[in-house]
């Protein structure tokens, strides 16, 4: 990146990078256009870069139409995901590293396995799923540390035509429970242990809490990772290394669907209970690899590091589907930033010489307070573009990872994009599009953002405008449906704006056409770069018999961008005491997950509600933001002088 520019707070990628780059502004240009103006053409001619068993004959075949939502790309198409990710790869890279585990404890040497490795890794775990009776269209619960096994295992589940549904390791044995049986899935994969930090967490234990409250059917494949004691149920449990010994080294994969599911993963909405998004085959796996492509400029040879966990889409479209589809070197870290201390990203860097590093806003800003000197002990010669992903960046933030991990040479990409999305949906294509600190700038091929006033569902035709972010037009990679319930998949995304997709963020779109994300307009948070919704974390809080009544609202955090802030009304006659606090922390901590906890709690004698009852959340997050000097209009709350208390009380006064 030049220093032209930066005054004016844009900057482009260097001559060189340009040089090298897939494409230029004028590439861009064409092929943004081509993509929006004959979408049928574009993507039969990109969905090329798949191997396709029977090819399709059709391409798009979409409609955002409440009431009638179908979304089917390359229907009448039929392959394999996992032959896709590793077998077709055989011919030219079976020597070559597919992944390359970094395990949480750096003096534990890192493994390289090759394409070769993964393709007997995953036909050993696809025969060992198969023995437990999984088939075609079976859900399997992944619920595991970052360790190759999870690669093998979401491969495997794609080589016989299973469903995986991986669950965060954070998430508590409830959280999973849920999973399993909304999903109603015959096997979980777990492990003994989880290291994370120097720490362990102890999912056999968490996984057998969960499986106190499903079908008894469900059977418990269990990877012995760091070998600790673990309990054991002959019968249910199943040692996935013994098994995958003895199992036979090669599985042939199945013939699927374009349109068959892949994956289900689980995100939090507005409301209560997580949506269970579905993701098939074809159309998640061709956009997964374009945009892991041009979005990170990937080139044959370079090593690429998205730092996500397989818990969360990212590391599903990054770390596995789109970098091994594109025959890449991808990383799988184990650990965290900070340990053994706050230089293991760049440690790691260093030692494998990685290209392209992807990471969230939530790790730079928590590196960015620790000081330069741990970026600077390493050796980041290698590193020719960054990316961030999960909620907007801030300028310092930004400046800061420019700078120090980029010395100004590396190209940032902000990704937007959701788990609904499957892949990037607006993003500085690198040597195409100038980049803006803050900005997610311009749209993917096949993109169609539109910008409506919140007001009145009029879309904004002036190129300035402020609003909510909606899309016009199908792309292959975005979810079909939510599991079993496609009528709350309309309602929650195709409802409030007709004949759109929308979102759930605000955006603000400037003079130039760029977006900038201002983040969530729903009852959803964004906690280091994880969704939260708000009703989920309250129904966590009055399930505890002291409570009767929460509300909780985001504020802004200066590390996890947004921190958890719950008004709390206790049961008649319980005294608020900080031991009572402690205690509800660590309750919320067990019912969802310690994403989940509180970061402040408010002893609320009453919640801001309407006459008709509704609590009105806008006040409660101005006094979260402690930011109440104007609170809009209160007077249709049932009794105003509650406002007085919780300002008076408030927790965050920064
Ligand atoms: C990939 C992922 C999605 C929500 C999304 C938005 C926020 C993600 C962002 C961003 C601003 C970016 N978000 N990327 N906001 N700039 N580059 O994060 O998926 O966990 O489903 O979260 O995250 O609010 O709606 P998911």
């Amino acid at each position: 990146m030049t220093d032209q520019g930066s005054a004016s707070g844009v900057y482009t990628a260097s001559a060189d990078f340009i040089a090298n780059a897939h494409l230029d502004a004028e590439g861009y240009a064409r092929m943004y256009e081509a993509s929006v103006t004959d979408p049928d053409a574009f993507w039969a001619d990109q969905a090329q870069r798949l191997d396709w068993i029977k090819p399709f004959t059709k391409v798009k075949n979409t409609s955002f139409d409440y009431g009638n939502v179908s979304i089917k790309w390359f229907e009448d198409g039929t392959l394999n995901v996992s032959a896709n990710c590793i077998d077709r790869h055989m011919l030219t890279r079976a020597n070559q590293t597919a992944i390359i585990w970094e395990p949480d404890n750096p003096a534990t040497p890192s493994l390289h396995i090759t394409y070769a490795q993964l393709l007997e890794n995953t036909s050993r775990m696809a025969n060992v799923l198969k023995a437990q009776g999984v088939g075609k269209g079976d859900r399997v619960v992944l619920y595991l540390p970052m360790i190759p096994e999870a690669a093998y295992a979401m491969l495997a589940c794609a080589r016989i035509g299973a469903i995986h549904s991986v669950v965060f390791a954070g998430f508590s044995p409830d959280a999973l429970a849920n999973r399993i049986n909304d999903s109603e899935a015959k096997v979980v994969i777990t492990a003994d242990f989880a290291p994370r930090g120097g720490k362990k967490t102890a999912l056999k234990s968490n996984t057998d809490k969960a499986l106190f409250d499903c079908s008894d059917k469900v059977k418990c494949l269990v990877v012995k990772h760091t070998g600790d004691q673990t309990t054991w149920i002959d019968g249910r449990d199943i040692d996935v290394k013994a098994e995958m010994a003895a199992a036979k080294p090669y599985c042939a994969y199945v013939e699927v669907g374009a349109e068959d599911p892949l994956f289900i993963l689980y995100t939090s909405g507005s409301t209560g209970r997580p949506k269970g998004v579905v993701h098939t085959s074809g159309g998640y796996l061709a956009y997964a690899a374009m945009t892991h492509q041009y979005t990170f400029d990937y080139h044959d040879g370079d090593v690429f590091w998205c730092t996500a966990d397989v818990g969360w889409v990212t590391g599903h479209s990054y770390i596995i589907y789109g970098p091994l589809a594109n025959g890449a070197t991808t990383i799988m870290f184990e650990g965290v930033p900070t340990f053994p201390d706050a230089g293991r990203f760049w440690e790691v860097c260093a030692k494998h010489k990685v290209s392209q590093f992807y990471t969230a806003p939530t790790a730079i800003r928590s590196l960015m307070g620790m000081g330069t000197e741990w970026v600077e002990k390493h050796d980041l010669s290698s590193l020719k573009l960054l990316g961030t992903v999960g909620e907007p960046i801030n300028p310092e933030a930004w400046n800061w990872y420019n700078t120090h991990v980029g010395k100004g040479k590396c190209p940032i990409v902000d990704t937007f994009w959701q788990t609904e999305t499957g892949g990037h949906l607006i993003t500085p294509l690198p040597g195409a599009i100038p980049q803006k600190p803050g900005a997610a700038t311009k749209p993917f091929f096949g993109i169609k953002p539109v910008v409506l006033d919140p007001a009145n569902a009029e879309v904004q035709t002036e190129t300035a405008a402020v609003g909510v972010l909606c899309i016009a037009d199908s792309w292959p990679g975005m979810m079909r449906t939510l599991w079993g319930d496609h009528e709350r998949f309309e309602e929650a995304y195709f409802a409030q704006y007709r004949g759109y997709y929308f979102t759930g963020d605000g955006c603000r779109r400037d003079e130039d056409g760029d977006y900038w994300i201002t983040g969530r307009v729903d009852d959803v948070i964004n906690v280091s770069g994880h969704r939260m919704g708000t009703a989920e974390v309250e129904s966590a809080l009055v399930a505890h018999e002291a409570v009767a009544e929460a509300a909780v609202v985001g504020y802004p955090h200066d590390i996890k961008g947004q921190g958890i802030y719950a008004y709390v009304t206790l049961m008649n006659g319980i005294d608020p005491t900080d031991a009572l606090r402690k205690e509800l922390e660590g309750w919320v901590r067990t019912e969802i997950g310690p994403i989940a906890k509180p970061d402040l709690i408010q002893w609320a004698p009453g919640l801001p509600k309407t006459r008709s009852g509704k609590i009105m959340r806008r006040i409660l997050r101005k006094i979260a933001e402690n930011d109440f000097a104007v609170l809009g209009d209160t007077s249709t709350l049932a009794d105003p002088s509650v406002v007085d208390d919780l300002i008076e009380n408030r927790m965050n006064r920064g």
